[in-house]
């Protein structure tokens, strides 16, 4: 992931720019050391439908922002209240809660200037791409599934308000980062469906594999605090339906993800890897 790196570091402002402390904290974050897995779903998307790297990569580096924005507000004490993300003291530790709210912000803002800033593709004008992220990212998705997180804390929750939660956490920004990895390569209608399809199920595996890896791993393994989830009593697919189910769950949606990439033919040999490493993953 050298080349989203060098774009990343492209695309923000200096560490040495005004005001110096909220570019620092938004580098920060950014190059704790994350898995950059949205980042590689949108390249190899881009890829499934003949497109470019070049092409994909400004969409790759917004969707990053998005997701590390996310990170850094979820680990505030008002929020999740983490320590540790990405194997380093979390944001507001080392730059206080302020700069943390702000550089969240910033980094949010930092992405749909990224998008602006793109091309725009014959079938995908500029207004697609944005409206692209910001339904992904907005109240109906990615803060929708934060919202019912925290209001879902201590209280009983069933299988399908999990997958309510899931759907909108974490595989919405997943499923965007490969639908508009397909958009930069000017994907077919037929193509952005099966995409959608694939972002959807790995989305949701990556979740209950998350939710797994919180109760069978370390905290140096995870870089992140590991048994929170217990710890908050937050309803997680192992708490719910057990390890066992959830295993089997995950491998099933990661078959489902499999089955939809048959469009894309040897092209889509790069989503398929990816899947198959996040089904398998231990961190
Ligand atoms: C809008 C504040 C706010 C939060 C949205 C993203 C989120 C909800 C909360 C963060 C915590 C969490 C468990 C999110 C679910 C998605 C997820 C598993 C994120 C971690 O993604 P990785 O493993 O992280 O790709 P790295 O650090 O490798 O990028």
């Amino acid at each position: 992931m050298t080349a989203v790196n060098a774009s990343l570091d492209h695309f923000l402002p200096p560490a040495t720019m005004k005001p110096a402390t909220i570019h620092k904290a938004m580098r920060y974050s950014l190059f704790a050391g994350g898995k950059r897995m949205r980042p590689a779903l949108c390249l190899a998307a881009a890829a499934a439908c003949g497109g470019r790297d070049a092409d994909a990569m400004p969409l790759a580096c917004a969707v990053e922002c998005i997701h590390t924005y996310s990170l850094i507000h979820d680990d505030l004490p008002a929020m999740d209240d983490d320590d540790f993300r990405r194997g380093k003291p979390t944001n507001h530790k080392v730059f206080g809660e302020g700069i943390a709210v702000l550089a969240g912000d910033a980094l949010l803002t930092q992405a749909f200037e990224i998008v602006a800033k793109s091309k725009g593709w014959p079938r995908y004008s500029h207004q697609k791409l944005v409206l692209e992220l910001a339904a992904a990212s907005g109240s109906l998705q990615l803060i929708a599934g934060q919202v019912a997180d925290l209001e879902g804390e201590g209280k009983k929750t069933s299988a399908e308000q999990l997958k309510y939660i899931h759907e909108r956490k974490t595989s919405a920004l997943l499923c965007c980062s490969v639908r508009l990895g397909g958009m930069s390569a000017n994907c077919t209608p037929a193509q952005l469906a099966a995409l959608t399809k694939f972002g959807y199920n790995v989305g949701l595996a990556f979740q209950i594999i998350d939710d797994i890896l919180d109760v069978t791993q370390t905290s140096e393994q995870l870089g992140k605090t590991a048994g929170k989830d217990t710890k908050a009593q937050k309803a997680t697919y192992p708490s719910i339906v057990g390890m066992e189910k959830s295993q089997k769950l995950a491998a099933e949606l990661t078959g489902r993800a499999f089955a939809s990439l048959k469009i894309f033919g040897k092209r889509g040999a790069a989503l398929e890897a990816l899947a198959d490493y996040l089904l398998r993953r231990d961190r």
